[in-house]
């Protein structure tokens, strides 16, 4: 495989890009810091974004996770409701790069994606690899999943991110980033007090043994930080190294993205 054929996966965490306690905000500026930095950066990357204050409320109140259940009011038109929040959130950020010429394409999850026997198939590599190939950022967002069966549950953006990992044929994957409002994964205090550090290496072979502070959580429908780790092992398996970085940190996407040193959460790959 060429060098230009290697890619980044970034994930921009909706808590980092939206107000997760008010429905339907946009943080502005963070977005658009993040889209310059991105643009600055001029890496091969597929761009991944959560749900955040567009998809997680509404995806609870119609417990779109555990698929179809009538006794929810309304359940289905939730579901497209869910969906259609999420393009609307979308479309604010493609707009943001098309803004600035740059080229990046929406493609839609819950076209690409269907769950069929209870796993989760990627019907449709190739657009992403051709829109790759002709210098087109993909973007791709938490959204509906639907199942074969005749139901739907919600996809993540790290499930998303899992799923690129193992199914990318023409693309090796560098490294995948997670951009999200902390400065990545802190260790449990051993004393059992309230002193947590920022864990900034790790080997994968250590992850199973890792235990984690416990940060709280705001409403997540796809699980917060114990189902991040949970992928983030899987990515691992696949011999990706992970960075975890504070979106935040004036920056710290483009020094990501750069391969500069910044204060962070890296996993790195056993030989
Ligand atoms: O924020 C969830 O994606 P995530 C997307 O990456 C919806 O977990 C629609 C809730």
């Amino acid at each position: 495989m060429k060098a230009e054929n290697s890619v980044i996966l970034l994930k921009l965490g909706g808590g980092l890009l939206t107000d997760k306690n008010k429905p339907f905000s946009i943080r502005e500026d963070i977005v658009k810091s993040a889209v310059n930095q991105i643009i600055d950066a001029n890496e091969k990357i597929i761009l991944i974004h959560g749900g955040g204050s567009f998809g997680h409320p509404l995806a609870k109140k119609y417990n779109v996770f555990d698929g179809i259940d009538k006794s929810i009011p309304n359940q289905i038109f939730g579901v497209v409701e869910t969906h259609h929040s999420m393009i609307r959130f979308n479309s604010y950020l493609i707009e943001q790069f098309l803004e600035m010429n740059y080229p990046v394409l929406s493609i839609q999850t819950s076209s690409i994606f269907i769950k069929k026997l209870n796993k989760i198939s990627l019907e449709s590599l190739d657009v992403l690899e051709t829109a790759l190939d002709l210098k087109i950022m993909p973007v791709l967002y938490g959204d509906v999943l639907f199942d074969k069966k005749g139901s739907f549950s919600i996809l993540s953006g790290d499930e998303i991110i899992l799923k690129l990992c193992e199914s990318l044929k023409s693309y090796s994957i560098s490294k995948v980033v997670f951009a999200m409002e902390s400065d990545g994964l802190f260790k449990a205090d051993e004393l059992g007090g309230n002193n947590c550090k920022l864990l900034t290496e790790c080997y994968s072979s250590e992850l199973d043994d890792l235990i984690l502070a416990d940060l709280g959580q705001k409403i997540d429908v796809t699980g917060g930080i114990t189902s991040k780790l949970a992928h983030i092992k899987k990515i691992c398996k696949q011999k990706i190294p992970v960075q975890l970085i504070n979106g935040l940190t004036e920056g710290y996407i483009y020094k990501s993205l750069r391969n500069q040193k910044i204060n962070c959460t890296n996993i790195l790959i056993n030989e």
